[in-house]
């Protein structure tokens, strides 16, 4: 099983947890924290030294370089950024290359409502980002908000911007998106192309128990601040590292083995 740790994302503030992490030292150690728990993967937004959402590609180089000069974890940057964000900054982190080239990309692949805001994702755009990611020769994470966006990853596949079968990731639970319910999930796993792999990243109070639902239907799973602060109840995470080491706990207490990076890379095909 593939656990993949959301450390930073674009909305979470300092003032809902002082345990985010913004630098790219931060990053870096709280990375390290969270492979040691058992995450094979990272999906990376980073922030300005004042906290405030970027995709700016030296600050993704620079978090980067700190999570690898202290780990082996696959890193996956972010193409989604923050709502608002025009389609060039979006792709910050895809124009690094070499030693810090990233391991692989996500790519959102419609609009969809985001709580009072909208995640815009036009179908010119999504071909752009594709477009992008496979200039760089990396493999993209299909994020997926809502069931139609597994129909458009076929389009893409078909004209020639994606390949499939590949990594799909069921975002559930965003305001004004497909909600976290065991039904939902279990549609998209069956609606996407044979020989995918497929991970889910449910928000707040459904993150860790949907690592349990993940465990026991053969997936992967998502956690980490991105998406969920709290460890339980009112209890904040005091770092990634704890929401990765509770669901470590959970997916082996389901029978299942934790995936090093390697196996991860192995898994999800990114050569
Ligand atoms: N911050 C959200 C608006 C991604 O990383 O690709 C979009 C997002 C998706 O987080
Ligand atoms: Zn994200």
């Amino acid at each position: 099983m593939v656990l993949t740790c959301a450390m930073v994302g674009a909305e979470v503030t300092r003032e809902q947890t002082p345990y985010l992490p913004i630098t790219a030292q931060e990053i870096g150690e709280d990375a390290a924290k969270c492979r040691e728990a058992g995450a094979a993967m990272v999906h990376l937004h980073v922030r300005t030294a004042d906290g405030k959402p970027s995709q700016d590609a030296e600050l993704f180089r620079a978090a980067i370089r700190e999570v690898r000069k202290r780990c082996d974890v696959l890193i996956q940057v972010s193409t989604g950024g923050a709502v608002g964000m025009g389609v060039d900054e979006r792709c910050g982190g895809l124009t690094l290359t070499g030693a810090d080239r990233p391991d692989m990309a996500s790519l959102t692949t419609g609009t969809v409502n985001f709580g009072p805001d909208v995640f815009w994702n036009p179908r010119p755009l999504v071909r752009d980002i594709a477009a992008r990611i496979k200039a760089l020769g990396i493999r993209p994470e299909i994020e997926c908000f809502d069931a139609g966006m597994v129909d458009e990853a076929l389009a893409l596949q078909k004209e020639g911007f994606i390949e499939l079968p590949g990594h799909f990731d069921f975002v559930l639970g965003v305001g004004g998106a497909l909600q976290a319910r065991p039904e939902a999930l279990d549609f998209l796993r069956a609606y996407i192309p044979a020989g995918s792999t497929w991970s889910c990243a449910a928000m707040g109070r459904h993150q860790l128990p949907f690592v349990e639902l993940c465990a026991e239907r053969g997936g992967n799973s998502r956690v980490g601040m991105e998406d969920n602060i709290f460890l339980s109840k009112g209890v904040l995470a005091k770092g990634n590292h704890e929401l990765v080491a509770e669901a470590a706990k959970r997916a082996r207490a389901k029978g299942r083995t934790l995936a090093s990076p390697q196996e991860a890379r192995e898994l999800l095909r990114l050569g």
